[in-house]
């Protein structure tokens, strides 16, 4: 009993049943009577589960509550057991014939370990595998219901939401800051049944009918002859089929812009990209596309941070989501609409509503907010919540409805099909995550997976023995009556309308609505990409693509890549530019930005400390980088060191503040270069950090001598967005407004950079 481990324990049962220990005989392994020594896993007390280890609320398929709480936790009791409740003694031995004998085939606890444990995995989704996902609220304004009577946008209304952010083309293991579209899926848990609003960041897709969706992803997805490459784009499938198939243009150049590569899940715009139906109480319809904005503006990585952090920290993304609402700074969206008279011709100033490569720009149609989302609590289990939330375009309420867009039709076939195998059955809607928080009464029975006890005997309609049981409702009794829309009189065919034949306008409007060093970026994504292809003729028909958007993008990149610039193969429409498409010049909030300090301790801690407080003042995030980990001792408080040297990399960090020129660590450099490290100054790992952080276009401050660093870095004092100064504070003020534009922007205009 004076092992740590079983003292530990011992204390730990007083306190949480009152002293009352295991029963009699129940440790100890066979051939020994009472072992000594315990070892980690004996069995012990548990800890009561934490707060949020209870789930969702415990609602029955049925929509009754159930009996109790059991059926939302998966742990009861304090022993381990079998799946079967039966208690174990031992799971960490093989139940063999003697110590060194052969396994005995009778260990049922063995093989139900094992069989479960092959049988771990599901099917990833087949796009969309990698996602980060978070449960929060959404708040209606109100102000809708001239358009759509959907209940959750009332005046005040607050339903239960879970969002689920992923990438497109990589694996579940794939890294975050790849260049791709990102998903932003959101299950609202209305109490008319479940909303899905299952849109992404980029307002407008590569194909116009959902029968080519296999085709774009067979061709973005790795080659299938070695599975190369993971999570990218720039391979010469993708280019082969988005250059043949002109109508991915669009979507394409916004994959080639910083809107490829953001910066975080909390800076994404989200768009329903399809045009939906409203209805409202009257019975009158608004064609609609919705829009999330959100609160800390768009921003982006620049191209270096998207590859550094695929190396560094895979996991980017998904750690900035958690981080952030683990620490309180809840992500937060307003959705938005953008409304049009539902005319038989469903266009809106020329544009085609039905065609999912044209956006509306919002300078023709404002976005209207219509309520507010904020993430506030991260799932507890990743499996449960994010792997097994299913979307669905057609989870719908009343007031919301589809449109004929052929793309948006053939994803509401998509959805529901693709659980079925990714999660085993039909039943999928039973799953916490997935389960309404509207009463279910539904006459779907049996199948895979049902854990659902159906009472009566007549899932059937109409019938007498179950007493007519349940009823269909009305209108008036909230029934999702269908919007009895007309028709257009027509023949089958296998036929686009002659409105969706113009692929190049709107990328030329993207392209022209673009700054300086969006522009720089956009080229250089595009050299990079079609560079990596080997065939030739993929190249050049690049390069006759990027012809038709614009001759001057299209020679910049012709340039790259050494090849002639095409002339354009059709007339460049006249294009105006949409300011809002492009996320430079407007000034965000601060809220949740990343500041790294860089001191080796020896230089002004008294400011250190004073600087670290005004930025979390500021509801910024400070972080303080060292030489080593532990504590820096500021004359009696000594402040934590966040990071050292070697675990610091500039993508973590949104601006820099360097104090004096911080000398090397001890592990620096190898030992036999020694003397170079005296002789060159500050830590040459600082002098990457500022090297990076000068290139990336973030924004530089330092004091106490800070200059020498900067010089040995190579950053030029005088240069736009370094900011030297006598003190912390005075530098940090200035920052602020470096920082508000997430970017030194005119750093990019000057060098192939990003
Ligand atoms: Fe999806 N899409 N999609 N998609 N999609 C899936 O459903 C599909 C499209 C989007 O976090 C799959 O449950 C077809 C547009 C998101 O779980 C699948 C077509 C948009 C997610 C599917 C499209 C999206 C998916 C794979 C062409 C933006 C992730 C796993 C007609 C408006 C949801 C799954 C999550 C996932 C089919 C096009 C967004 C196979 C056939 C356009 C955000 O059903």
């Amino acid at each position: 009993g004076d092992h740590p481990v079983k003292a530990a324990v011992e204390k730990l049962k007083d306190t949480v049943t009152g002293g009352q220990g295991p029963e009699e005989g129940v440790p100890g392994k066979p051939g020994s009577e009472s072992p000594t020594v315990a070892e980690p896993t004996e069995p012990r007390v548990p800890l009561p589960p934490k707060a949020d280890q209870t789930g969702p609320k415990p609602v029955s398929p049925t929509g009754t509550p159930s009996r109790d709480d059991r059926a939302a936790s998966a742990q009861q009791g304090e022993w381990l057991t079998t799946a079967q409740g039966d208690r174990l003694y031992d799971t960490d031995h093989s139940l063999k014939a003697g110590p060194r004998g052969p396994v005995l085939l009778q260990d049922h606890h063995l093989r139900e370990k094992i069989t479960h444990f092959d049988h771990e995995r599901i099917p990833e989704r087949v796009v969309h595998a990698r996602g980060a996902a978070a449960h929060g609220v959404f708040r209606g304004y109100g102000n809708a219901a001239g358009v759509t009577k959907a209940a959750f946008l009332g005046e005040g209304m607050e339903t239960e939401v879970f969002v689920r952010f992923s990438t497109v083309l990589g694996s579940r293991g794939s890294a975050d800051t790849v260049r791709d579209t990102r998903g932003f899926a959101t299950k609202f848990y209305t109490t008319e049944g479940t909303f899905d609003l299952v849109g992404n960041n980029i307002p407008v897709f590569f194909i116009q009918d959902a029968i080519k969706f296999p085709d774009i992803i067979h061709a973005g997805k790795p080659h299938p002859d070695r599975e190369i490459p993971q999570a990218q784009s720039a391979h010469d499938t993708f280019w082969d089929f988005v250059t043949l198939h002109s109508e991915a243009t669009h979507h394409t150049l916004w994959n080639m812009s910083d809107r490829g590569i953001p910066r975080s899940y909390r800076m994404m715009e989200g768009f329903g990209v399809h045009t939906f139906r409203l209805e409202n109480a009257a019975g009158e319809t608004t064609l609609v596309k919705f829009h999330w904005k959100p609160r800390l503006g768009v921003h982006s990585l620049v191209w270096e941070e998207a590859q550094i952090a695929g190396g560094v920290d895979p996991d980017f993304h998904r750690r900035d989501l958690a981080d952030a609402i683990e620490a309180g700074a809840y992500p937060e969206w307003e959705l938005g609409i953008q409304t049009f008279p539902d005319t038989p011709e469903q266009t809106f100033e020329g544009i085609d509503l039905l065609d999912p490569t044209k956006i509306v720009p919002e300078e023709l149609a404002p976005v209207q907010p219509v309520g507010l989302l904020t993430l506030n609590r991260n799932p507890s289990n990743y499996f449960a919540e994010t792997e097994q939330v299913a979307f669905h375009v057609g989870h719908l309420v009343p007031g919301i409805d589809v449109t004929d867009d052929p793309l948006l039709q053939g994803r509401l076939f998509s959805y529901l099909d693709t659980q079925i195998s990714r999660l085993g059955g039909p039943n999928f809607a039973q799953l916490p995550i997935n389960r309404p928080h509207a009463p279910v009464n539904d006459m779907l029975r049996d199948g895979m997976h049902q854990t659902a006890v159906h009472r009566g005997v007549a899932p059937y309609r109409p019938n007498s023995l179950d007493g007519g049981c349940p009823f269909t409702a009305g209108a008036e009794t909230g029934a999702d009556i269908d919007v009895p829309v007309a028709l257009p009189a027509s023949r089958k065919v296998r036929e686009a309308p002659a409105t969706f034949d113009d692929h190049f306008s709107q990328a030329r409007m993207f392209w022209l609505s673009m700054s300086a060093p969006e522009r720089e970026h956009i080229v250089n994504a595009y050299s990079f990409e079609l560079g990596k292809c080997y065939e030739q003729a993929v190249k050049e028909r690049g390069l006759q693509s990027l012809a038709n958007i614009d001759p001057d993008l299209c020679s910049q990149v012709a340039a790259a890549l050494g090849l002639p610039a095409p002339a354009p193969t059709e007339p460049l429409r006249d294009a105006l530019p949409s300011p809002a498409l492009s996320q430079v010049g407007r000034a965000w909030p601060l809220d949740g930005r990343i500041i790294g300090i860089v001191t080796d301790g020896t230089d002004d801690l008294a400011g250190v400390r004073a600087v670290r407080q005004s930025v979390l003042d500021g509801g910024m995030v400070p972080l303080i980088i060292a030489p080593a980990g532990g504590k820096l001792d500021a004359n009696g408080e000594p402040l934590t060191v966040q990071r050292t040297f070697a675990t610091a990399r500039s993508i973590e960090f949104d601006a820099l503040l360097v104090v004096g020129s911080p000398a090397p660590g001890a592990d620096a450099l190898p030992a036999r270069d020694a003397k170079a490290k005296t002789a060159t100054g500050p830590d040459p790992r600082v002098r990457l950090l500022l090297d990076e952080a000068f290139r990336h276009g973030k924004a530089i401050g330092g004091w106490a001598g800070a200059e020498r660093v900067l010089e040995a870095a190579g950053v030029p004092a005088d240069a736009p967005g370094v900011v030297l100064g006598s003190g912390g504070a005075a530098v940090l003020d200035e920052m602020r407004e470096l920082l508000s534009q997430h970017r030194v922007w005119e750093r990019f205009t000057t060098g192939p950079v990003g």
